[in-house]
């Protein structure tokens, strides 16, 4: 006890004193000291001499490089090298290295939000410690001289976050790095693991993307600028998960949680709009605009998300569809879950959930019945890449899932929608997680149009079946063309599939 206290003393000390030297010396060395570990040269006995965290090399391999040059940014399921220093010679059969991460206000091994390991890893675990790490040490190492060059590899299930990595030597604790952990679509054992390179370019790294709208008849292609590279974006997204609801109610089981690509997704198309949250974007779809600025004003993410980090959380004013899912984009690939734009035109919103969309004409003299449902010449939303083993072992549901972060209708008590995989939407299987009966209404229901009489009742003027669901499109992969993936959606109109659909829904 008294030893440390000792030791914060002389850190604090010499903290002023070293500062200097040591930034000017990071900029000009191979490797970039860091303060925490450099104080302890001061130190009688220290036993940590120095550490480098090979920004560099890291960040480009986890290709995170665009994100930041000076914090290690990296992603996991994949290796990446820290060179620790130690003043005397490494002598891991006496003396253990024991490396501790942790992430969150709360870490528990049993959360997956801590996890100790070493060298040997002989560190005794609870058995249900969940997100176990490992550290190796390389080849390239020189333990008689102290020189570690450290390979260390975060689970390819950890929450994704800041971390916190101690190391342990003799006695002696520091704080070998600060860094963040992302979700790897290159590593494959992650669960939004996606094989082909051209598509992770396309879905995770590209910051410029084509929102299509207009109508099917005339489709317009509108540039929309991601940003997902932006300095600060990393601040700013786990800023959004921190303040999501869930977080304020629980923060250990939340930050536990994110691990899994479909919590992540759903928390996120929660927060994007402000309903139910302090979340990013406030609707709004009539003028008047006043104290913010038309949908139509955005070009890109990063001006209205910086502006929401910047005003403390404040929802910025105005967003439409496409505007929710342009800043929702940004925020999935930056934390690295493959997502793309999708715009349905002619797309149902069933406010009932009766798949039909009901719109009602009135009589000479009789007043029109109120109705919610209705049909938008677009709307789009957000795919988001990962597996569905929730929902089948097999594997059948992974893939593209539908996350829509439009404010239209409650899940669960929250404006938020999905992730619906869109081959439950194809087979109208609607009893999966979350909300397919309410994305396959937005691409299947029938129009219905009632003529109201005077003597209150109803006659079924026209009944369209084919008009909701069209030309679903979405930016093609490494070019600025438009893809249709309507057939993903729904076969054919007319087909046998759609018949038996029809009858299961309205059973329900
Ligand atoms: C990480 O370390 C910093 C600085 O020592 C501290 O403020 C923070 O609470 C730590 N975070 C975790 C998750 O341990
Ligand atoms: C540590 O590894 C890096 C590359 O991974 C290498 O360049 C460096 O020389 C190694 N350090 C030592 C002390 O061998
Ligand atoms: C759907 O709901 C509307 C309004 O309640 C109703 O008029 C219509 O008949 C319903 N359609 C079906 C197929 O149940
Ligand atoms: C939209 O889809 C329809 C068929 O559903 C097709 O006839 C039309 O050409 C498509 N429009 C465009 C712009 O591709
Ligand atoms: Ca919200
Ligand atoms: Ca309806």
């Amino acid at each position: 006890m008294e030893k440390k206290e000792k030791e914060k003393k002389t850190q604090q000390k010499n903290t002023n004193r070293t500062k200097v030297p040591v930034s000017r010396k990071t900029s000009h060395s191979s490797f970039d000291f860091i303060c925490f570990s450099y104080i302890f040269i001061y130190l009688f006995i220290a036993v940590f001499k120095g550490v480098s965290l090979n920004y560099e090399i890291n960040n480009t391999e986890h290709h995170t490089k665009k994100l930041s040059k000076d914090q290690l940014i990296v992603r996991r399921g994949q290796p990446f090298t820290v060179k620790v220093e130690l003043t005397q010679p490494f002598n891991p059969d006496l003396y253990p290295l024991t490396i501790t991460a942790e992430t969150g206000k709360y870490p528990s091994e049993n959360l997956g939000t801590k996890s100790c390991f070493g060298i040997p890893d002989k560190i005794r675990r609870s058995p249900s410690a969940k997100a176990v790490w490992k550290v190796e040490l390389e080849k390239r190492s020189y333990p008689l001289t102290g020189s570690l060059n450290l390979t260390i590899t975060p689970p390819a299930d950890a929450p994704v976050g800041k971390y916190n990595l101690t190391a342990r030597y003799r006695n002696e604790e520091t704080l070998l790095a600060t860094l963040v952990v992302l979700f790897n679509p290159w590593c494959p054992d992650d669960s939004v693991s996606l094989s082909d390179e051209a598509q992770r370019q396309e879905y995770v790294m590209n910051e410029h993307g084509i929102i299509y709208s207009g109508s099917e008849n005339y489709i317009r292609s509108v540039p929309w600028d991601f940003g997902q590279f932006e300095e600060d974006m990393v601040k700013i997204c786990l800023k959004i998960l921190d303040v999501n609801p869930k977080h304020l109610a629980n923060a250990a089981n939340d930050v536990s949680a994110r691990c899994n690509p479909i919590y992540v997704s759903r928390v996120v198309s929660a927060m994007i709009n402000s309903n139910d949250d302090c979340g990013v974007v406030e609707g709004r779809w009539s003028a008047p605009y006043s104290g913010g600025n038309e949908p139509t004003h955005w070009s890109g993410s990063y001006p209205i998300l910086k502006r929401w980090y910047d005003i403390n959380c404040q929802s910025v004013k105005y967003g439409q569809c496409w505007v929710f899912a342009g800043v929702m984009c940004s925020v999935m690939r930056l934390l690295g879950i493959p997502c793309r734009v999708i715009t349905n035109f002619q797309s149902a919103h069933d406010n009932n959930k009766n798949l039909t969309i009901d719109v009602y004409h009135a009589d000479y003299g009789v007043r029109e019945k109120e109705t919610r449902d209705s049909i938008w010449n677009f709307h789009v939303w957000l795919e988001c890449w990962m597996t569905r083993t929730d929902l089948a072992k097999d594997g059948k549901y992974d893939g593209w899932q539908v996350v829509d972060p439009t404010p239209q209708e409650k899940s669960d008590s929250v404006y938020c929608c999905g992730p619906a995989p869109v081959k439950a939407i194809l087979d109208g299987e609607t009893d999966l997680k979350y909300d397919v009966p309410f994305v396959f209404a937005e691409v299947n229901a029938d129009c219905v149009d009632w003529l109201c009489k005077a003597d209150g009742t109803m006659t079924k003027m026209l009944s369209d079946t084919k008009s909701v669901g069209q030309n679903i499109s979405t930016k093609a992969v490494g070019s600025n063309t438009r893809l249709d993936i309507t057939d993903k959606y729904k076969y054919k109109e007319g087909g046998f599939k759609k018949l038996t659909i029809v009858t299961e829904i309205t059973l329900i």
